[in-house]
């Protein structure tokens, strides 16, 4: 049996479990742009009592404080002006360059905003603004679901504001992404209950060490790496842009797994586990499962990684 990496897609079907993630933003997307932002201002800041990011450094910060600036410099009617224009994808100069950002200098620019927010320099909610019962709706189900999944909306909501930089790509270089420093240095050496495939258990020790040049060298050239709620990247070039965007600094703590040899010689593996952003540290734990097809060499052909709906999902080891 030959993989494509469609087919490779379904292994262990039976963890794709409805997600209350994409339930939430579809909610959320059908919200107004002012409801939009006066939601994503309540709930972050109603997150904040327990859980709030860390400080980006200015390495990160320096892509961003040019617009920044301009922001604190505008009225407060510009300023919302502004924001509303990133949430409805506008094609305007501000707009423009927030959607050239990285996903961390994104998330990174709101942050700032936030703390602007917080001080009285920009403005949060419109002038007058009356919550909605829509906003009401959506603040709701936000306030179920876990911290892990309560910062994935709040990411996915930031990657998808600003102009939509593929109707016109820029042929300018990307500048190069800073580092996330590590406090502490995450587990190297991990052990998987039910794993003992050295491909496997070197992936994590590589990402846990951000080595990617290590991690990349265990897929096979033509190989996929497909993050929550994403397609597939596939081949290696593409693979190492992306880990060097978004995958730096993350501790990854597999627990367990389970493997299953095919009849071709290729393997299906599944783990489950906690992984945890630098942009939160030890105080938010991601439920993730890792789907790996590993051809009959031992190369990673295709890696999803899923964001799972509840903790019980942890214990889904089913081969199907
Ligand atoms: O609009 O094995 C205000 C891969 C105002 C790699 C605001 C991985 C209004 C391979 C409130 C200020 C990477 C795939 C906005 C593994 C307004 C691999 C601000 C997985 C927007 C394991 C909002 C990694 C703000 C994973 C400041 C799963 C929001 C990583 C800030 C997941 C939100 C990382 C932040 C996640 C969210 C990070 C900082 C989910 C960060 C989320």
């Amino acid at each position: 049996m030959t993989f494509t990496i469609e087919s490779a897609q379904t292994i262990f079907s039976s963890t794709q479990v409805p997600s209350p993630i994409p339930a939430t933003i579809a909610l959320f997307d059908q919200l107004s742009v002012d409801d939009q932002l006066a939601l994503l201002w309540y709930a972050y800041t109603e997150m904040g009592r327990s859980i709030t990011p860390a400080a980006p450094g200015a390495a990160r910060l320096q892509f961003a404080e040019g617009v920044l600036k301009q922001i604190r410099e505008m009225s407060n009617e510009d300023q919302m002006q502004v924001m509303r224009e990133l949430a409805s994808n506008a094609d305007t100069p501000i707009s423009r360059t927030y959607g050239f950002f990285s996903v961390n200098t994104k998330l990174a620019f709101w942050y700032e905003l936030g703390e602007l927010m917080k001080q009285g320099i920009v403005t949060p909610v419109p002038t007058g603004y009356q919550m909605s019962a829509g906003v009401k709706v959506v603040l709701e189900a936000i306030q179920k679901i876990d911290p892990g999944q309560q910062i994935t909306v709040l990411r996915n909501t930031v990657v998808d504001m600003g102009f939509d930089t593929s109707l016109a790509p820029s042929s300018e270089p990307r500048p190069a992404e800073p580092m996330f420093a590590r406090t502490e240095p995450a587990p190297t050496k991990v052990s998987v209950e039910g794993i003992a495939e050295p491909t496997v258990l070197n992936y994590f020790q590589a990402m846990n060490a951000d080595d990617f040049e290590s991690a990349l060298a265990l897929f096979t050239p033509d190989g996929a790496l497909q993050p929550p709620f994403q397609k597939p990247i596939v081949g290696r070039e593409a693979i190492s842009k992306y880990m060097s965007a978004e995958a730096q600094g993350l501790n990854i703590m597999p627990k367990q797994g389970i493997s299953d040899a095919l009849p071709d010689g290729s393997k299906q593996v599944k783990v489950t586990g906690v992984v945890q952003t630098p942009w939160f540290g030890v105080n938010v734990g991601m439920n993730i499962s890792w789907r790996f097809l590993l051809n009959p060499q031992g190369k990673i052909f295709f890696v999803a990684i899923d964001m799972l709906a509840s903790p019980a999902e942890l214990l889904n080891l089913r081969p199907v």
